[in-house]
Formats: C-alpha cells, structure tokens, sequence
C-alpha cells in the first residue's frame, strides 16, 4: 500500500470518527480508558478501577436489586448491582417454562388468555415516599397491573384490563403511601369499551381516561378505585408527587392538538402539550360523595362537573417523561425534540390554580399560565426524555437525539456534567432514585440499541444497559451489561430492604388439597373427573403411575414437600405441553382433558439430586369403558 494511499485511509477514517463523536454527544467520553488518571490509586489504571468498583467476588452479594421491564417479553428482569449480573426473571404477562409460570391453573387464570404483555415501568412499593421493599407493581399496554410479591418474587396478581382505559402506558406509578398505582390512556377511544365512533369524531367522540387502582395497604390486593374523563390526548408517563406535592400525580400528554393519522406530522402543530396535575385527594373525596357517573361499569369523575380535581401545565410538545424532585417542590418534563428541559415550581403552580391564573380550558380542565408556573429551562441538551434524582439536588436527564446524559443541579441550574450513552439512551434510573431520599452512586442508562457492543449475535441483537458511576462530580460509565428486549424503565433498591423467603413454610401451606404424607398420594375419581394428589420430593414423584381414561378431566395437585432451600421439582408431562415447577413448601394444580390414548411419561424437569433422572412416572390413557 502506498503511503499516499494510506494516510488518505487514516484522515478519512478520522473524519468517520469526528463525525460519530459529534454525533454522539457535545462532550468528551468519559468511558473508562487505559492510562492513569488522577484520583485513582497509584498505578491503576481508570479501567482497573471501574473493574475494582463493579466486580462483585464469588460467594459476595450484590448491594442493591435492580427490577427492570422487559417490555414486550411481558417479564420483570432481576439484576444485581453493581455486578450487573442477571440474577433471575419474573414471568408477569407471558408463560415462562423455566418455573412452570402459565403452565399451572391459578397462574393461566392470571393471565386469563393472554399470553404476551407490553410491560413498561416497574414501581416499587412505597411507605412514606420511601421504597419497602414490599412489592413491585407493574404495567401492561392491555391496561393491566401487576402485583409481584416481593416475599417470593412472584406474581401474584394482575387487575384488569381495566375497563375504559386503552394502551395503558402511563402506569404502574404509586402513590407515597401505596394508596394507589395509576394508569393512564395512551390511544384514546370512545368510551365505554366496544362504542364504534368513526375517526373524524375523534375530537369529541374519543376520551382518554386517568384511572387509579386501590391498593390494599395489608395485602397488596388491587381493587378498582376511580376514573377521570380526559380530553382525547395521548397521555404518555407519570409520577406520584411527594413531600410538598403529596396528594398530587402528573401525567404527560401528547398530540393536544386532538389530531389523528400521521401524528408525527399531526400532532406537532402546536408549540406546547402538557402535563396533566391531578388532585386525586380530592378526586377521591369527589368519588366518596357520589360525583362519579357509571361508565363501563367504573365511577367516572368529569372535570366538567368536579371543578378543582384536575388542571394542565403547559409543557414543551410532545414531551416524554415527568419527574418529581425528592422533595416534591419541582416537576421536571419538556419536550422531547427540545434542547431544554423544563422546572415547574410546585408553590407557584399552587398559586397560579389560587389565582385562577389560567389562560383558557380543555373540555373544562382549566389550563395553568407556562409562565407563571416555571422556574427554568435548563439547555441539558437534545431529546430530554427522562429526569433521575441525586441526594444533594442533582438531576440526571436522558438525551435520545444527543444519546447522552445530562448531569444538572436544581436551584442553580447548572448543567455540571455529561456523559455519552451507547447508544440512544431512553430511561434511566438511579439507587432509590425515585424516593424521598435518592442514595446517589449509580445510575443506569437503559439504552435502545446496542449495535457492535458484544459478540454478534446476529441481526436481532440485545438491548443494553450501562451502569454509570455518580458517586463523584464527574460521571463515568463502569460497564455495559446486556438484555433481551427490552427494558423501558427499571428501579434499583437496597438490597437490605428486601427480605425474601427460602421456602413456603409447611403451616402457611392453606390449599385444601394439599398432601404431606405419601400415603395420601392417591388417585380418586368421579364420573368423568379424575383427582390425582401427587407429592414431589426426592426422588420420587408419587404416585409413579396415574391411570385415566380418555376424555377424563384430570386435575393434578402437585405438592412439594421439601423444606430444604433450592429443592424445587417439576413435573413435565410429554406431548400434554405441562410443566409445572413447585417450590419448597408449595402446592399447585393443573386440570386438562386426557384426550390423547396412549401412554405419557412424566418426570421432574429441574435437577434436584444424584437420583433426579429417576424421578418420573407415566400417565397412562386407557381406552374408555363402556
Ligand atoms: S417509555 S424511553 Cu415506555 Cu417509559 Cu420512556
Ligand atoms: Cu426432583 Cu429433579
């Protein structure tokens, strides 16, 4: 090669460079590089102190959990930090055969025939604005929400699809107490679910509705709680206030402009959208006094008739996410093409709603004054899509378009620091980052894409995850961790407060048709109907043979009764499609029609001992007699 030829490759390949840089942020990276760096310990290199500060030794236990949406696979991933090691997945929306999840009767009855989920944004259980490690809530885009147990890290139940609501992605955000978890309408409709309204009537036939979820302080339990009638925007996130806004939820809302087809062009006529600044101590006082009207069988509160439960905030167009200060005196949104993002001071908001300082309605929802109600656009630069919290007033704000991180103050607002993402961060979250006292330390950048960052693995490639060191003035990225897809929004808490149980203790075990002595193993029947009680524990499932005849119904209580940690059996039934898996301590059912004649091995599915190949059985379907 000549040299002529060569250094043309190099400055072209420079100029690649340059151009990617620019694309990729308006700051310097500051991934870890090779070479020494001030601060760090003699003779380490900035590498070998990321390494050092996300390396967790065998037998140690990662600091704190990070519960993270794996959106459409309709699964919660669990991860450890700061290894970022994928320690274990909660099937929520989907069937999962790793732990039987869909398989057995109460989890299919959960799901209630469908099988995929669109889960967007986990929530933690709060009391006092802080996390109790109590349970997860999660949502789905069927206008869903999910209780996960954090005791068992399971789930346990899933309320609804909630009449009225459609494309449910503002959700799962609780309130400080847990009182409640929202959701919100994405694509408006009309309302009650199953009105036919053509789409030209789509400004005033269509509505979005506001929907809050009881939460039972004890139990966990969902109920329904009340509605609020919304005008047709597309309501997009939301966050609980707390502290000084307590009593309050904000939701984001695109397309103000009632417009349908091609929202991209559509929906962008106007300068500003808003965030939605709802009373829901009031609204709940509004329901408790017989202001709801019955829709699709749901109170439904219309602003129109109940002054004062809800106003708008104008907001830049087209904004994302909505995020409240650790002390609630601040909202932070903006739009998500704009180069700034946007603090609402909560005291003048209040004063603005005292002053009637309004400057027009929505289908009677009065509309606050953008000027009255802001402290400062802070220029954190371009796609401003989500805003994390620090414990000493700094933000963190997620740039799409720059594909970085903003790191700001509040009060100053001095944009301090950024740090460039790989690639198109979208959430963000950081350590107890949405309590009343944010731990600082890490941050996860929750990125869309990852192309070329691992091993290829062919052109469907994994999200990935960044964990970015805040624990100093300067952020710096201490490693990329990747996912299947695909993660929206995750939390990270303490791992302390979590307190998982080993095994179902025997006396809580209440399901009537549960057997602890292999003596009571046994087959009954009636009519038609076969009762199989089976018990699983090394290394026998008995009994070892279930006879039926075929078009039986054969329902099958599988009950685990080790009580040993890690002693899980399963019991896989061939061409059946079964799998169910039991825990230590625990008993579930599967009911199905043995329609197939012939004879069906069964046998556990997860290893559990030296003699684990031999535990099995067969099913055998006898022709029937008579
Ligand atoms: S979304 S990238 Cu579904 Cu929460 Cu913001
Ligand atoms: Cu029980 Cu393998």
């Amino acid at each position: 090669m000549s040299s002529k030829k060569k250094s043309w490759i190099t400055w072209s390949a420079l100029a690649a460079f340059a151009v990617v840089a620019a694309l990729a942020g308006r700051c310097a990276p500051s991934a870890p590089k090779a070479g020494s760096k001030k601060g760090a310990p003699a003779g380490a290199s900035d590498l070998a102190v990321a390494a050092q500060k996300v390396y967790v030794p065998p037998g140690d236990l990662d600091e704190y959990y990070m519960f993270a949406s794996g959106g459409h696979s309709g699964q919660v991933y669990v991860y450890g930090l700061p290894s970022m090691r994928h320690i274990s997945t909660i099937p929520v929306y989907t069937p999962y055969p790793a732990t039987g999840y869909g398989f057995d009767d109460e989890s299919k009855a959960m799901l209630g025939g469908l099988t995929w989920g669109d889960v967007h944004h986990p929530s933690l259980s709060e009391t006092g604005g802080d996390y109790d490690g109590r349970w997860l809530f999660v949502n789905d885009m069927n206008g869903r929400v999910a209780r996960v147990d954090l005791r068992d890290f399971k789930t346990k139940q899933i309320f609804g699809p909630v009449p009225n609501v459609s494309g449910n992605h503002g959700s799962a955000f609780v309130t400080p107490n847990t009182e409640y978890s929202v959701m919100s309408s994405r694509f408006s409709i009309p309302i009650p679910k199953g009105t036919a309204a053509s789409i030209d009537k789509y400004a005033t036939d269509y509505k979005g509705v506001i929907s809050a979820v009881k939460i039972d302080p004890k139990s966990g339990e969902m109920t329904q709680g009340f509605q609020i009638l919304m005008p047709p925007f597309d309501y997009d996130l939301g966050d609980a206030g707390k502290v000084a806004s307590d009593g309050w939820i904000f939701f984001t809302c695109y397309n103000s402009e009632r417009a349908t087809g091609k929202l991209e062009v559509t929906a962008s006529q106007r300068d500003r959208d808003y965030i939605a600044a709802v009373d829901w101590k009031a609204a709940e006082k509004a329901i408790a006094e017989g202001k709801g009207d019955m829709i699709g069988g749901v109170k439904v509160l219309d602003p129109r008739k109940v002054p004062g439960i809800v106003y708008f905030m104008p907001c830049g167009k087209s904004p994302h996410g909505v995020d409240v200060s650790p002390d609630g005196k601040y909202i932070i949104g903006s739009g998500k093409l704009q180069g700034v993002t946007t603090a609402f001071n909560w005291e003048k908001v209040q004063t603005a709603i005292r002053n009637k300082d309004f400057t027009g309605d929505e289908d009677g929802i009065p509309v606050l004054k953008y000027e009255s109600i802001k402290d400062a656009e802070v220029p954190v630069g371009l796609g401003p899509l989500h805003t994390q919290f620090g414990p000493n007033g700094e933000c963190y704000t997620s740039l799409f378009v720059d594909s970085a991180i903003a790191k700001w103050k509040l009060g100053t607002w001095e944009v301090i620091d950024k740090v460039p993402m790989s690639y198109s961060i979208g959430h963000l979250t950081a350590a107890e980052g949405d309590t009343v006292s944010p731990d600082g330390k890490y941050l996860v950048g929750l990125n869309k894409l990852s192309h070329g960052r691992h091993l290829s693995v062919g052109p469907s490639q994994p999200e990935s995850s960044q964990l970015v060191d805040i624990s100093e003035e300067k952020m710096k990225i201490l490693y990329d961790a990747f996912t299947e897809p695909e993660p929206h929004y995750a939390q990270i808490i303490k791992a302390d407060k979590v307190k998982p149980i080993e095994v179902y203790p025997k006396d809580e075990n209440k399901n009537p048709l549960a057997v602890w002595d292999v003596k009571d193993a046994v087959v009954t029947r009636k009519g038609t109907g076969v009762l199989a009680k089976v018990i699983v524990v090394r290394s026998t499932i008995t009994p070892t043979a279930i006879e039926v005849e075929q078009g039986d119904t054969v329902k099958v209580v599988l009950t685990n009764i080790e009580q040993t940690t890690d002693e899980l059996h399963g019991f896989g039934l061939l061409d059946y499609n079964i799998n169910i898996v039991v825990d230590p301590g625990e008993t579930k059912t599967v009911t199905f029609k043995a329609d197939k004649p012939g004879v069906f091995p069964y046998y556990c599915t997860n290893f559990c001992s030296a003699l684990h190949q031999e535990m099995q059985g067969y099913l055998i379907v006898k022709p029937r007699k008579g």
